[in-house]
């Protein structure tokens, strides 16, 4: 199986984490999103869409990172996606609520307008107004994950066994560092990202963007 990705990529790492980690051998194919070669027509023939991940098993395409790892780990006997009912509606209300309620404000409204141009706001007011919207959600969505969807017993976020949606929210939560967040008003959240950290496809995947995130040093974020 092949994944078109980019290692700078939030979504693309969701799934590279989860393949490395449980062990599935994938063929890596890199599209060049600082060039712009995900908007040329041999990848948009791919994905539409223009985005990564895709995930291509013989002539059968996939895109959307959260399908994805879905059907990777249904294909390996994953599990991080349990049989189960009822634990895997819980897996997957948890995905939704990263995708649909803490992205949208902590990724798209906050950390991305700072530090890829391509996202920032047009004019200063646009661009405080963005961001002081954004960090006021995506502190209420914080406090919401710190302290009843993780809260102080739990090693991960469905529990104490890992599963897709540790995969999905440590990808989103792991953007704060970019913004100088230490993570130090909730606790239980970052007893949760240790763990994910902690695990030894962490540091392989996470190379490109750290490094990424070690040139942007010094700068002043507004940040949670
Ligand atoms: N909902 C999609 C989002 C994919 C996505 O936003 N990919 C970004 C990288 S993280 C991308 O390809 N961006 C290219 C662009 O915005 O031009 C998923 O979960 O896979």
């Amino acid at each position: 199986m092949k994944l078109y990705f980019h290692p700078a990529s939030t979504t693309s790492r969701v799934v590279q984490m989860f393949a490395t980690d449980q062990g599935i051998a994938l063929d890596y194919q890199v599209v060049d999103l600082f060039t712009g070669e995900h908007m040329q027509a041999p990848f948009a023939a791919i994905n539409p869409n223009c985005l990564v991940p895709v995930l291509e098993d013989g002539g059968f395409r996939l895109t959307e990172c959260s399908a994805i790892v879905k059907y990777l780990a249904d294909q390996a006997g994953s599990p991080a996606y349990p049989r189960d009912l009822q634990a895997r509606a819980r897996v997957n209300e948890m995905m939704d609520w990263f995708n649909a309620n803490i992205y949208k404000d902590l990724g798209y409204g906050l950390i991305y307008p700072q530090i890829f141009p391509g996202h920032k706001r047009p004019g200063d007011a646009v661009q405080a107004g963005t961001l002081a919207w954004a960090r006021d959600k995506s502190g209420i969505w914080l406090k919401t994950l710190d302290t009843h969807l993780i809260g102080p017993d739990k090693a991960y976020l469905c529990g104490n066994s890992i599963s897709l949606a540790d995969y999905l929210g440590a990808e989103m939560i792991a953007l704060l560092g970019m913004i100088g967040s230490d993570l130090a008003a909730y606790p239980n959240i970052r007893r949760w990202m240790g763990h994910m950290m902690a695990l030894k496809s962490w540091a392989p995947v996470h190379g490109v963007i750290n490094g990424f995130a070690a040139s942007l040093k010094g700068q002043t974020f507004v940040t949670v």
